[in-house]
């Protein structure tokens, strides 16, 4: 594949300001006729020839300005269409009629039918599987629209922008004509088409402009549709408050498909959605799956702003729309939810998913200077860590210049295609701040470590923090500069209240946050009566990791006495994580983990303090997952001494705690009707919790079977399923409740995703012949992303030792596999093999194993450049 760099972006010689697209839509062979008003830049020659990206394209018609072309004024192949043969005017108009299979295509970009329905994918590249186009984001374009399909087949008939004008046609045909008045580039076009039901609403801007809203699902399903059209309101309104942006259309769709690469995507006034980010009831979702769907919902919303209105000029620029909108989602939730609980949320996935990318041969900048294959790049450094560097730039500048900076930004942005130089530049301007160390976190990958020192000097009642930064070399960067890191902090007396000094000097300081940017400094704070306990990084203010020497009494202070609650959390994290390390040294040692009471005590009283939020205490009540805690360890993993360990850590604290939690468990228990509200979810998240340990306790699955059997929604069932199957999982009660599960939801593949996911997930070697069964059953299909993710990937990323068995069977089953999806689908081919990006922190005999399983597909002739690109940077 070729390599694309950032410091080559070229503008473009010619400008398409104008586009009309007419489709014809047949299931296996649809015309579109695409109608584009070209204008040629000043100072570009007539000779210079329009180059127009394809993809698999085959041209059936050509004229320039209503004129055929001779033999030499065109080239096409199915990825180029290289015109030469243009008027010396610098405006004229080029037809284009191509001939495409939406049946055939199973790579999911471009026009393509699920479950019948037509619809598109654009982004980022998917245009061009459309026709002939400049398809990238700095080519700006009014959109107008005519879909024509047989009535029957696609009664429904949606693209971006405004409603025109809708007719019927002969032949049992209709038409509808779209306009999207927004200039917009390729990757945010959209059509659909199909039997779709619809639930509808409206919105009123405030300025008064009344919006038509639908959300259009799959026949029968609509009532499904209530809660994500409730979350659409709520984050328009939010989008008001909040930035003081208004939405800009007559109408707003949103349609669920069931075959999506990704999970929702953000075309101007038609969002497209994976179903499993729309649908919802009590019956069939999970709270977390509603929180998603909120989220997601929020997330595709915003981008009509920050991504839309002001798009990016290249694809290196993604994180400029994709690490912005996830900032302003995660706020969004944060307003709707518990603000700890939700920052704790997105501590821990910023940690499972971004610090291993960091860490590993796929570690790359927030704004990559280069890639092979731009799908590669929607990665959780761009979005999750790019979210965070904007989340720094408000701690830094503090919410009132942040926000004048955001303001800016759009004044100056409105209808451009923008850069992150850009974006930092707003919030120089706005608050006259220097941001040029700062913008190193959009240029050096890998996660920086923090260590800290600490000392009190009772004589001069000072106490003195010395901080230094490191940034370890990653693929092709070995040399790193100090970064500017905003550490928010408090110094915690005895009474448990933040001691406030009379000064600071050395680091700077600015109110609760020390900002590092020396690769050494010290902080001398004075008035300090007492030795302090120092809460560093509250609210995880940098992502960073963080190496400090605090005793354990320190830390089990924290835990309890924090007023930040995320520093509570993180301290306890630290705790657990401290002996669950060196429980897995003993389990290698040949001996029983051996667990601190202190520890287990800590866990019990926080599960008896009523007056924390359940759903905190969920959160800590679970300790560190598997992949977690091989992270932590960082090289020569054993998985099953890892899973051992935190085996022997949730037997201790189940069995210290057993008559406690069995008589919370009971007081917690369902009251009313189900409502997806954040404290209902939060004290089902508790209860669900204590059900995992006192199952432990009981070494009985009666609990979990009498909650499976009572629950009255998706939640407590999904939850007690998950106990029966992994501690129960060849008991009769096991194999009862998957039965039931599937008797009852047999008719539902989304929901029998959670069946896939429990069962693929449930620890140990025998996982591997249970997930090969699971393959041949009825709804299971390689075809379909969200099946596909539920089984294989799930149980490549959320199965420990399963996957990593040591025999190595299941990486070539994985290699297998990833080979027969790569024929179809690159793009989640290419997903599912980041599974094995940190193979090289394993012990030397998985470590070959997998080694080699990488090496085969490396191997393959006729991978896609998605998976090529992948498996080469991974083998490194
Ligand atoms: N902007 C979108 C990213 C995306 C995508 C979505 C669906 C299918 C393929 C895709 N490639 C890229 C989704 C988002 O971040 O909002
Ligand atoms: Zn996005």
């Amino acid at each position: 594949g070729q390599l694309f760099r950032l410091e080559d972006y070229r503008p473009t010689d010619y400008l398409i300001p104008q586009t009309s697209l007419t489709f014809d839509l047949h299931p296996e062979r649809t015309i579109v006729r695409a109608v584009l008003s070209v204008e040629r830049r000043e100072g570009v020659s007539a000779s210079q020839p329009l180059v127009l990206d394809g993809d698999d394209l085959k041209l059936v018609g050509l004229t320039v300005n209503g004129a055929l072309l001779g033999d030499n004024g065109y080239r096409a192949t199915p990825e180029r269409l290289e015109i030469a043969e243009l008027p010396a005017e610098d405006r004229f108009t080029v037809e284009i009629v191509t001939e495409i299979n939406p049946t055939t295509n199973r790579q999911l970009m471009g026009l393509y039918r699920s479950s019948g329905v037509y619809c598109t994918q654009c982004e980022a590249e998917g245009f061009r599987r459309i026709t002939y186009f400049l398809d990238r984001p700095d080519v700006l374009s009014v959109y107008t629209v005519r879909i024509e399909a047989s009535k029957a087949e696609a009664p429904v008939l949606l693209s971006n922008g405004n409603p025109m004008e809708a007719g019927d046609l002969a032949g049992g045909r209709h038409f509808a004509v779209w306009h999207d008045p927004h200039p917009k580039p390729s990757y945010l076009f959209a059509l659909v088409a199909g039997d779709l039901g619809s639930i509808r609403d409206s919105f009123t801007t405030r300025s008064g402009t009344k919006v038509d809203l639908a959300i259009y699902v799959e026949d029968g399903k609509e009532p499904r549709a209530l809660y994500a059209m409730d979350a659409l309101k709520r984050s328009m309104q939010w989008d008001e408050e909040v930035f003081g942006r208004e939405y800009d259309l007559d109408v707003f769709n949103v349609v669920a498909v069931s075959d999506f690469n990704m999970g929702a995507m953000e075309n101007k006034g038609l969002n497209v959605f994976n179903d499993k980010y729309v649908l919802a009831d009590a019956e069939t979702a999970t709270d977390t799956d509603y929180a998603g769907i909120e989220a997601v919902i929020a997330h595709e919303y915003f981008h009509n702003w920050t991504g839309n209105r002001i798009t990016c000029r290249d694809w290196f620029q993604l994180c400029l729309k994709e690490g912005l909108t996830v900032f302003r989602d995660h706020e969004f939730s944060a307003d709707q939810r518990s603000r700890a609980v939700k920052r704790i949320a997105e501590v821990k996935t910023l940690k499972a998913h971004q610090f291993p990318e960091d860490a590993g041969p796929l570690a790359h900048p927030v704004r990559p200077r280069q890639y092979r294959e731009i799908n590669n790049f929607y990665t959780a450094t761009v979005y999750e860590k790019g979210s965070e560097v904007v989340r720094m730039i408000r701690t830094i500048l503090g919410p009132d210049l942040f926000r004048k900076g955001m303001d800016l930004y759009f004044e100056r942005h409105d209808g451009e295609a923008a850069t992150i130089e850009d974006f930092v530049k707003a919030f120089e301007d706005a608050s006259g701040r220097d941001l040029s160390q700062f913008a190193l976190w959009y240029e050096q990958a890998g996660t920086p470590n923090l260590s800290v020192s600490y000392d009190y000097d009772p004589a001069e009642k000072t106490f003195t923090i010395e901080l230094e930064q490191s940034l370890k070399a990653t693929p092709g960067q070995s040399r790193k500069k100090p970064m500017h890191i905003p550490i928010e902090f408090g110094l915690i007396g005895s009474d448990g209240k933040d001691i406030t000094p009379a000064s600071a000097t050395g680091a700077e300081v600015t109110g609760d946050v020390i900002h590092l940017r020396q690769r050494k400094e010290k902080v001398r704070f004075t008035g300090i009566g007492e030795r302090p306990v120092p809460s560093l990084l509250r609210g995880f203010s940098a992502p960073v990791t963080l190496a400090s020497e605090l005793p354990h009494e320190d830390l089990i202070f924290l835990a309890l006495n924090d007023s930040d609650p995320v520093g509570r959390w993180q301290a306890l994290t630290k705790l657990l994580t401290g002996a669950l390390i060196a429980g897995v040294k003993q389990v290698r040692g040949g001996k029983p983990p051996v667990i601190d009471a202190d520890i287990v005590n800590l866990v019990g009283e926080i599960a008896a303090n009523e007056t924390l939020d359940a759903a905190f205490r969920a959160l800590c009540l679970t300790p560190p997952g598997e992949s977690d805690i091989a992270r932590e360890i960082g090289d020569n993993i054993d998985p099953d001494a890892v899973l051992a360990s935190r085996e022997a850590l949730i037997k201790a604290i189940a069995e210290a705690h057993r008559q406690a939690f069995a008589a919370l468990y009971d007081k917690l228990a369902n009251t009313g009707t189900f409502s997806p509200d954040a404290e209902s979810a939060g004290r089902r998240a508790l209860r669900n919790c204590l059900l995992d340990y006192l199952s432990v306790a009981e070494a009985d699955p009666s609990h979990a079977t009498a909650q499976f059997r009572a629950a009255d929604n998706m939640t407590d069932r999904a939850a007690a399923l998950g106990v029966l199957v992994h501690r129960f999982g060849d008991s009769d009660s096991a194999r009862e409740a998957l039965g039931a599960f599937e008797e009852r939801f047999g008719g539902d593949p989304l929901v029998m995703d959670k069946w896939f996911m429990v069962q693929a997930t449930r620890p140990g070697a025998a996982a591997l012949d249970r997930v090969r069964a699971l393959m041949s059953h009825r709804l299971f299909s390689l075809d379909n992303p969200n099946r596909t993710r539920a089984l294989i990937g799930l149980f490549a990323t959320a199965n420990q030792t399963g996957f990593n068995r040591a025999d190595g069977a299941a990486y070539d089953f994985f290699a297998d596999m990833i080979l027969k999806i790569d024929r179809e689908n690159p793009q989640l081919a290419a997903r599912l093999l980041t599974a094995l990006r940190s193979w090289r922190s394993l012990e030397p005999v998985r470590r070959e194993h997998a080694r080699a399983a990488l090496a085969r597909i490396a191997a393959t002739e006729k991978l896609s450049t998605d998976v090529k690109d992948i498996v080469e940077r991974t083998l490194g």
